[in-house]
């Protein structure tokens, strides 16, 4: 154990900086090993008070203080290893500082490192401090200048805002300056210097401005980036029409880097990616990859106003810009790709991360009151529920009022740092309603429960819909108050047909009823025949749901509700009851039959969009499934997810087959929606049909596999190999990794599809595969790819009940806080849901974050986890 206890930073303790940073010029003069940060700080002094100044400094190797041109010596300042404390400076003086500190000996991948021989920067929350003296707070913001000198061979010099200067210097080295007119805080700061291809174009904003795009890869990387270019111009456009945003700078620049603790940042006017984030092209890089690249390009884009240009005051405000600029970047996807579709795959991933977390040790409210390390809170709550939060916001005040708020909040605060408070403000100010309640919101952790009854009346023709909410305890919120859900209707009549209703007296086809507190009813007149209940629509409100619908009423959803969330989820529900009657030992076979006729039907339908047919087909996940079963057995939810899936191979084989052979391509490859939504389709046909093992199908995967022309139908046909073991499989990995070992990201899924494989031996092959020449634990994709893909997509092989795949996993989070404890804390959580499994499970679950909390010289970051998981 450590001898003192880490102490929590509080929301309480909240103060404003104790002085401002109005300019922040710096010089480094890089080199690998050593390089030097000279900075030259003009503060002043905020508000009355005779404080010390106090700046974040951390692994920094002193050189000099001065303040106003005079070396201050020893007894003039202190350092330790956090801070850098100056007693007795005056209101307004200039501070200049140099220390050196050693890029390439940084493996944890915050401040200033060396990723494939290039340098680069990782700011957010709190790597500033380990570049220079600084007070590394997101209030502070400050105009920066910046002086990049190297070596020749660090070809390109590249810094945020503007380029200023660049030339030669003596002994082969050159430089570049850069100004930033945009006051930031230093979380924003980026530097990348070294040896990068350029892919350049051009945008030309609202009011005629030429912005020049510049994205920066690996040399002969730059068609890789084409389509990136393409996702951020169209970004670009779409916050001009949606919210009326306009990009400020002439240069907006994007950099690719390898070895990456997150997704992407966005420093200001130079946004650093992970790679497998950018880079694609057809042969290598799947739909899902496009997706994926796509939204996070808008993420960090839409970030420059929801996030540089209006900053949070504070860490806990972290909601403030991620849950705003996800539900920004959700309504940009939605747009480019369809609205259902989309929105059943924003769901599906809410479900899987955030609902768990919420059930879990680690359950936190989208602003939280208190961390040990910020890092640690870049969590799917923040992320997503803080995305569903911003949503409902807008189903309660309409699309009208909400984008007056928007805009309110951007003339409010542009230039500033501000709260989460400020921001729901602009909402009630314009609409004048009183928004306490929704608040709550933010401040209370936990899933509501929200159950639904329903009665009628035939001879009245009235509908009575009574809805109520619960929300468990989560760890330090014992009691839990009623938030107001916004829950949208529709009625189908026992055809499936759209039934209209009388609400107050308006004849309507959908409402949106608003569940204020605890519970309420409200009565529907004018209903001609016994309504199915369609309720949640578009899942509008982050909740689980119970109602009293049968089955028959989900079939009849299933069949044909035209809100396509609800027709989705209905198939989803159907199929967990069947899995759930299986698990528990009673299988349900005439309804599993009733089940795949459905399915069967919903497969033919011509209407219908081949994504949302390939996401029909998917059974639910067994994470999903483990949070519907108390306690959970993943060894009895897979096998009955897989009974279920075989029933449904044989029952519909024909049919898959079909499809399978109908939506093969022919022409050329393109990334569009529609294209994507036929292969998503093509694939999902073949994992089903690889539920029914048989060397025929064996021939047809291998088959798929061999004619694939793109990446995502190799990696589908290697998939479909991989569920039907055998030689086949053995061939077609070592095919692969012949075919694809000088490209990294293919790599990565090579090692993240054997994590997943759900067969018996899986777990001594994903331990082997540790000793793989290609594995580097350095590097957060391939590690993630092995690790996640075992920890996480594999529940059945990972909750082993010897308990070998905690141990495992323990192991490798022990041996990574030795160097990167940011990206070693983000396993940990895969433990923390111990108390929902079965105790012979939780017990060595828990067993193995003991063992890790006991271990000496642990991070804050790990630490911090892993005794909450325990608590
Ligand atoms: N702000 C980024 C996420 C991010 C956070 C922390 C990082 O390093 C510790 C890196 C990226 C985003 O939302 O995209
Ligand atoms: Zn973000």
């Amino acid at each position: 154990m450590r001898t003192e206890t880490p102490q929590p930073i509080r929301l309480t303790d909240y103060r404003p900086p104790a002085f401002r940073i109005d300019t922040t010029e710096l010089v480094f003069d890089l080199a690998p090993n050593a390089t030097r940060v000279k900075a030259r700080l003009s503060i002043t002094r905020n508000g009355e008070h005779t404080e010390p100044l106090v700046l974040n400094g951390e692994r920094l190797r002193p050189i000099s203080v001065a303040v106003d041109g005079k070396v201050l010596d020893e007894s003039e300042r202190t350092i330790d290893a956090e801070y850098l404390t100056v007693p007795n400076v005056p209101d307004s003086f200039v501070l200049e500082t140099e220390v050196e500190i050693d890029p390439e000996a940084n493996k944890a991948l915050d401040g200033l490192y060396m990723s494939g021989g290039r340098f680069c920067t990782q700011c957010e929350a709190e790597g500033f401090r380990k570049i220079t003296w600084f007070a590394d707070r997101p209030d502070v913001l400050s105009r920066f200048t910046v002086r990049v000198e190297a070596d020749k061979a660090f070809h390109r010099l590249l810094s945020n805002g503007n380029l200023m200067e660049s030339g030669v210097m003596p002994g082969g080295r050159h430089y570049a300056v850069w100004n930033d007119p945009f006051p930031k805080p230093a979380y924003l700061f980026a530097l990348v210097a070294g040896e990068l291809d350029e892919l350049a174009d051009k945008l030309v904003t609202m009011s005629g401005r030429a912005v020049d795009l510049k994205i920066y890869v690996d040399p002969g990387m730059s068609d890789r980036a084409a389509y990136a270019m393409d996702a951020l111009k169209r970004s670009m456009k779409w916050d001009e029409e949606v919210f009326g945003r306009e990009y400020d700078l002439d240069l907006f620049m994007i950099v690719a880097v390898r070895d990456f603790n997150f997704g992407a940042m966005e420093n200001k006017g130079l946004n650093i990616f992970n790679s497998s984030l950018l880079l694609a092209d057809p042969a290598t890089a799947t739909d899902l990859d496009y997706e994926r690249i796509e939204s996070v390009v808008a993420h960090e884009y839409f970030h420059n106003w929801t996030g540089d240009r209006i900053t949070c005051r504070d860490w806990f405000q972290l909601c403030l810009k991620e849950g705003l600029t996800v539900f920004r970047d959700q309504s940009f996807s939605a747009d480019m790709r369809g609205e259902a579709v989309q929105r059943i795959k924003d769901v599906k991933t809410l479900r899987a991360r955030q609902f768990s977390e919420d059930q879990g040790p680690l359950a936190h409210p989208v602003r939280p009151g208190s961390y040990l390390k910020i890092d640690n809170f870049y969590t799917a709550t923040i992320y997503e529920k803080g995305a569903e939060v911003i949503r409902m916001l807008k189903t309660l005040i309409g699309d009208e009022k909400f984008r007056e708020g928007m805009d309110l909040y951007f003339d409010r605060w542009d230039g500033h740092a501000t709260t989460v408070e400020e921001f729901i403000r602009c909402f009630a100010d314009v609409t004048g309603e009183d928004l306490t309640e929704f608040f709550a919101w933010y401040e209370q952790a936990g899933t509501p429960n929200l159950s639904l009854k329903h009665s009628y009346d035939a001879d009245a023709r009235t509908l009575k819909i009574d809805l109520t909410q619960a929300t468990a305890p989560t760890p330090g919120q014992p009691t839990k108050r009623p938030l107001p859900l916004p829950v949208r209707i529709g009625l189908l009549d026992g055809e499936g047909r759209t039934q209209a209703f009388l609400r107050d007296g308006t004849a309507l086809d959908e409402t949106v009823v608003v569940l204020n507190g605890a519970s309420t009813s409200v009565t529907f007149t004018g209903v001609e025949s016994a309504p199915v209940v369609s309720a949640l629509r578009g899942f509008s409100a982050p909740v689980t749901l119970e109602t009293d619908a049968q089955p028959k009423d989900r079939y009849v959803q299933l069949a044909g509700d035209p809100d396509l969330f609800n027709r989705w989820e209905a198939g989803q529900d159907l199929a967990r009851a069947l899995i759930s009657s299986r698990a528990a030992g009673r299988p349900d076979e005439v309804g599993e039959e009733r089940y795949a006729e459905a399915l069967g039907r919903g497969l033919a339908d011509q209407a219908a969009d081949p994504a949302f047919k390939a996401l029909l087909l998917a059974l639910p996940s067994e994470a999903d499934l483990a949070m519907a079963m108390k306690p959970a057995d993943p060894a009895a939810i897979h096998e009955a997810r897989e009974a279920l899936r075989t029933r449904l191979a044989l029952h519909l084989e024909d049919d898959l087959k079909r499809l399978h052979i109908g939506l093969q391509e022919l022409g050329e490859f393109s990334p569009d929606a529609a294209s994507a939504g036929r292969r998503a389709l093509r694939n999902a046909a073949l994992d089903l049909l690889a539920a029914n093992p048989r060397a025929e199908i064996a021939t047809l995967a291998d088959g798929h596999y061999r004619a694939a022309i793109n990446m995502t139908d190799a990696m589908g046909g290697l998939n479909a190999l991989m569920l039907l073991g055998g030689e086949a499989f053995d061939a077609a990995l070592a095919d692969f990794y012949e075919r694809w070992k000088s490209e990294p990201l293919v790599i990565d899924k090579w090692f993240s599809l054997q994590g997943r494989d759900p067969s018996d031996g899986a777990l001594g092959r994903v331990m082997g595969l540790t000793a793989h020449p290609a594995f580097d634990q350095k590097n957060p994709n391939r590690l993630r790819a092995l690790v996640s893909g075992f920890a996480t997509g594999n529940p059945a092989r990972f909750h082993d009940p010897s308990g070998a795949g905690y141990r495992f996993l323990a192991d490798i989070i022990l041996v990574v806080d030795g160097f990167n404890p940011m990206t070693a804390a983000r396993f940990v959580e895969r433990l923390g849901g111990w108390r929902r499994y079965v105790p012979e499970l939780g017990a060595l679950m828990r067993a193995e974050l003991q063992r890790i909390a006991a271990t000496e010289g642990l991070s804050k970051n790990v630490y911090e986890l892993a005794t909450k998981a325990l608590a």
